[in-house]
C-alpha cells in the first residue's frame, strides 16, 4: 500500500511552504492607511545610511532605470500564497550601480509611509529576486497594493515586501521593523516557518 502523495518535481506541492494555502485572489493586508499619490512629481525615494552619498530619485529617474522582470511566488505568514506573481522594476543590484554603500553596510531598513519599516539582512536584500516593484503583472500596482512603488522580497514572507516604499536604509545593526517589533519573526524563512519570534 501507498499513502504517501506522489509528488513531481514540477509539482505545485514542492512550491508551497509548510502550513500554506494556495490562492488565486491577491489579498489586501495592511496595517495603517492606504496613502494617495495625486502628483507624482512629489514623491520621490530616497537611499541614505551608510553610502558614500545619499540619493533621492524621483519617480521618473527610478522609471529611466533598466527594468528588471521577475515572475516569484508570494507567501504571506498569515497562510496564504500566491502563485506565478509577475513583477516589474528596479533589482537591487541595480539600484547598488546608482549608489555605493559603505563596507560596514549589513542591513537594509524599508521605510514606507506613516513610518512603518521592515528590515533585512544585506544578502537578503541582494538576492536576485528582490525587487522595488512598480507593476504587478503588466499593470501598475493598485493603490492597495503598494503604488507607486514596493519592495518585493520573494524568498521571505511578505510582510518583508513593504508597501509604498518611501526610503531605503544601509545601516551597522539590525533594527527590527513594525512586525518584527510584534511578535514576527525577524528573519521570516518561510520554508523553515520562522513566522513569530519563537519558531
Ligand atoms: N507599508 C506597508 N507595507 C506592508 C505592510 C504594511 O502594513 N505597511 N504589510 C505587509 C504585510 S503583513 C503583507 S502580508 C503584505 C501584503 O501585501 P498585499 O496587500 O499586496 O497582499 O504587505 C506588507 N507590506
Ligand atoms: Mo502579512
Amino acid at each position: 500500500m501507498f499513502f504517501g502523495k506522489v509528488k513531481s518535481a514540477s509539482s505545485k506541492d514542492s512550491r508551497v511552504p509548510p502550513n500554506q494555502h494556495v490562492t488565486t485572489k491577491f489579498p489586501v493586508l495592511h496595517h495603517g492607511n492606504v496613502p494617495s499619490y495625486p502628483n507624482l512629481a512629489e514623491w520621490d525615494l530616497t537611499v541614505f545610511g551608510l553610502v558614500e552619498s545619499l540619493r533621492v530619485f524621483s519617480y521618473a529617474q527610478l522609471m529611466d532605470l533598466p527594468q528588471t522582470e521577475t515572475a516569484t511566488d508570494i507567501h504571506c505568514v498569515t497562510g496564504w500564497s500566491r502563485l506565478d506573481n509577475k513583477w516589474t522594476g528596479i533589482s537591487s543590484s541595480e539600484l547598488l550601480k546608482h549608489v555605493n554603500i559603505k563596507r560596514e553596510a549589513r542591513y537594509v531598513v524599508f521605510h514606507a509611509e506613516e513610518g512603518w519599516t521592515a528590515n533585512l539582512p544585506l544578502e537578503a536584500f541582494l538576492k536576485e529576486t528582490t525587487l522595488l516593484a512598480h507593476s504587478h503583472n503588466g499593470k501598475p500596482l493598485p493603490p492597495e497594493h503598494g503604488f507607486p512603488f514596493r519592495a518585493v522580497v520573494p524568498h521571505l514572507y511578505f510582510w518583508k515586501s513593504a508597501k509604498w516604499l518611501r526610503k531605503i536604509e544601509f545601516v551597522a545593526e539590525d533594527q527590527p521593523g513594525f512586525w518584527e517589533r510584534n511578535g514576527y519573526h525577524n528573519y521570516g524563512n518561510p520554508w523553515k516557518e520562522q513566522r513569530f519570534s519563537w519558531d
